[in-house]
């Protein structure tokens, strides 16, 4: 998998990908990550990005033939069939774990960051494939996003986690939070293990642990419970 990523800081996007899975993937070869500056493609001298807003109002709106400009150029230099442009930005879709599935299937994406009060408009209309934003806050700058939708992209690729199984378990990637994990010692400060998961007994241990996954997500976020998730049994 490649992912560009088309931004204003690309310093920021330095080191997150340098670290555990992410970094072991690239290692692997399992993905390419290629940050890009949207300033590199803005030709007046002093680089310009932003204008005010036709209309008037607060604050400033990036202007679109940088960003058009950019990824024109990046696909010519990169054999894209198949590549979804998303843009990073609070009236996105919200990003879940549904969708971080949808985008590792691609082959190559393209992430763009915004900034800002907004991107013009004519972006979202002639170019962008996709909207996505990773939670009903605001943030400043479109690349902490960026950061989150890789990291989770990324470690959805097969052979990116250490055991190919390992992320069947996590929160919401059947629907429920974790059950509780323990590890050495038996006991700390007097507080004991749940003694099941000493037993030996797997069938039990997977039976408290799918209780567990279901008591936990129904007191924590009824709102996971509720979308229909659960059988009869459950
Ligand atoms: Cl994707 N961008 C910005 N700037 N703020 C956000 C966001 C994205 N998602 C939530 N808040």
């Amino acid at each position: 998998m490649r992912i560009d990523i088309l931004c204003l800081f690309p310093e920021m996007l330095a080191s997150p990908f340098d670290y555990s899975i992410v970094k072991r993937a690239r290692e692997r070869g399992l993905v390419e990550v290629v940050v890009h500056n949207i300033r590199d493609y803005s030709h007046d001298k002093h680089h310009i990005v932003d204008d005010y807003p036709y209309g008037g109002g607060p604050g400033m709106v990036l202007k679109p033939e940088p960003i058009f400009e950019a990824t024109e150029s990046i696909k010519e230099r990169v054999d894209y069939s198949d590549l979804p442009i998303i843009l990073l930005t609070p009236q996105g879709r919200l990003f879940t774990q549904q969708v971080a599935r949808e985008l590792a299937l691609h082959q190559n994406i393209m992430l763009i960051c915004g900034h800002y009060e907004g991107v013009d408009e004519r972006v979202r209309e002639h170019l962008v494939s996709d909207e996505v934003s990773i939670g009903d806050y605001v943030l400043s700058a479109g690349e902490l996003a960026a950061m989150v939708v890789v990291d989770a992209v990324v470690r959805l690729i097969p052979g990116a986690l250490g055991s190919p199984l390992s992320f069947h378990s996590d929160s919401h990637s059947n629907g429920l939070l974790e059950y509780p994990q323990y590890t050495r010692p038996k006991v700390y400060r007097g507080w004991t293990v749940p003694s099941v998961l000493l037993s030996g007994n797997h069938g039990e241990i997977a039976r408290w642990r799918w209780q567990q996954a279901i008591l936990r997500t129904l007191k924590r976020r009824p709102d996971l419970a509720k979308q229909g998730n659960l059988s009869a049994e459950e």
